[in-house]
């Protein structure tokens, strides 16, 4: 018996994880209501759900709605601290993610990547690995297509989710066959009261798992070892400075794979993404697979195929001798920190957006060494220039056209322009795609010979 037929299901947030969890439920023969703090004028397909049956509640969360229901459902964008859900939670109300959900729905085996930065790198990959082993693969979550949607179809060998804090926050009985935790740096403080908090919910991709389940760690990141103190799972570590007795290490020049007495070696020559962080990366990716049987040749020619996601450390042009990359994606000190690690000076450095309350001062000394110029955009600007301002000659630029002008003007042939905003878009764009789609293509539109002098 389905046991959601015939209940009432409040599904907060109309975004891609709304819009995916209204068809599981209405597949599901629930009663549905759907809330968003948009009007409903700005609430995508609004006339179809209400003639699927889907009651509508916009312009904020009713606390008479929410309190109503059998089971609310939240999207990982909406808080759990706001009235009508501390008051539904308050009620006796039962409050889930579409993580949780989709758990209790789908029976293949979970790998489940956690972390700061390298999630959907290291999603990406794992899923190519165990698509490449000839299984059929969900791969998605926070990457793009909501984990939920893995229930429209049947027959998955393997489920690999990048998991986000906020889906972790509203989970219950989650328990992935393995849990990955990549890294933790400051990020999102402004949903969070302190890396306390921030770290508990990225532990819940561990909390529950037992000793026949996999937790994979980071042995190089004193947080992560800290929020897995308590982990029951077995623990499989990775590390990009050394090499292991059991586990993935590195030499300098190969991942180095123990495990039960056997060892592989995978030439870090032959990969096209670059930097120690995508070593770390790749490290994190294989070991579900081989743990699980996966010849190592094949994973590490999956591994070797990959060129990258957008959005990424991509390079978008070179003009009059000046490299134009945008690392949109990079919305978090810690991304920009092995961005710019990667390139040499003179660097131009585009950043800023919707802060999220963290320290810009892990920048310092790369900035210092390396950025010439630092054009900051959006309503962080202030806040960087207090902490960065002085390191490098610092302005601020109306909006992306006025940044890329302004960047055009100021580098020299045998510099780097690097979009990598350390904040998140919000502010001035729908997402990070969009800035860095807006970026690349006022890029692209540049006209050829108007360099400035060396
Ligand atoms: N909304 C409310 N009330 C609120 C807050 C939001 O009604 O208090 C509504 C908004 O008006 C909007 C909807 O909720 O209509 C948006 O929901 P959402 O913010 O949860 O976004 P989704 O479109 O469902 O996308 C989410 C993830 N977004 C966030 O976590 C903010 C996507 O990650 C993810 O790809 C998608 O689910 C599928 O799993 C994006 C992201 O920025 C890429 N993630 C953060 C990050 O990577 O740093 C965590
Ligand atoms: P996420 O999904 O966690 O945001 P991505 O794979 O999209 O991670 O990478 C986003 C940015 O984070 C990259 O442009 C890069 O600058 C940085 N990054 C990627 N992998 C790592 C890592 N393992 N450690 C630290 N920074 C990383």
């Amino acid at each position: 018996m389905n046991p959601y037929a015939g209940k009432n299901v409040a599904i907060v947030g109309a975004g891609r994880t709304g819009l995916a969890l209204v068809g599981y439920f209405l597949r599901a023969g629930a009663r549905l209501t759907l809330s968003d703090r948009r009007e409903r004028d700005r609430i995508p397909q609004a006339e179809t759900l209400t003639q699927a049956g889907v009651r509508l509640d916009c312009g904020g969360h009713s606390a008479e709605l929410l309190g109503a229901a059998d089971l609310i459902v939240v999207s990982p964008g909406v808080p759990l601290d706001q009235p009508a859900l501390a008051a539904a939670a308050r009620a006796g109300v039962p409050i889930l993610g579409e993580i949780e959900i989709a758990w209790r729905a789908l029976r293949a085996p979970l790998v489940a990547i956690t972390g700061t930065n390298g999630k959907s790198t290291t999603t990406t990959l794992c899923g190519d690995i165990f698509q490449a082993w000839g299984k059929k693969t969900f791969v998605g979550g926070n990457l793009g297509q909501p984990l939920i949607d893995a229930t429209r179809e049947d027959g998955w060998d393997w489920l690999v989710a990048e998991l986000s804090s906020f889906q972790l926050e509203a989970v219950a009985d989650f328990r992935p066959r393995f849990a990955l935790l990549l890294n933790i740096t400051e990020d999102h403080l402004d949903r969070y009261p302190d890396m306390d908090s921030y770290l508990a919910a990225k532990a819940q991709v561990f909390a529950r798992q037992q000793n026949d389940d996999v937790t994979v760690l980071n042995l190089e990141d004193p947080l992560v070892l800290k929020a897995a103190a308590e982990c029951r799972a077995r623990k499989v570590f990775f590390s990009s400075a050394r090499v292991l007795d059991e586990g993935m290490g590195f030499d300098g020049d190969a991942l180095v794979w123990r495990m039960g007495g056997c060892e592989e070696r995978f030439a870090v020559a032959d990969m096209q993404l670059r930097g120690l962080h995508n070593v770390e990366n790749a490290m994190a990716a294989l070991i579900p697979a081989l743990l699980s049987g996966c010849p190592a040749a094949l994973a590490w020619r999956a591994v070797c195929a990959f060129g990258g996601l957008p959005h990424r450390m991509v390079p978008v042009r070179r003009l009059d001798g000046v490299t134009w990359y945008n690392d949109s994606k990079a919305t978090n000190v810690g991304s920009v920190v092995k961005s710019l690690a990667g390139l040499s000076h003179p660097v131009t450095l585009i950043a800023g957006g919707k802060d999220k309350g963290g320290d810009y001062a892990p920048l310092v000394p790369l900035v210092r060494e390396r950025v010439a110029h630092l054009i900051l955009i959006g309503e962080a600007a202030a806040r960087i220039e207090s902490v960065l301002g002085a390191l490098a000659h610092c302005l601020r630029a109306s909006d992306m056209a006025d940044a890329v002008r302004r960047a055009r003007e100021l580098t020299p042939a045998g510099g780097t322009v690097l979009l990598s905003p350390a904040c998140s878009s919000y502010d001035m764009f729908r997402d990070f795609e969009e800035r860095g789609d807006i970026f690349a293509g006022l890029v692209k539109a540049l006209p050829e010979g108007e360099a400035k002098a060396v």
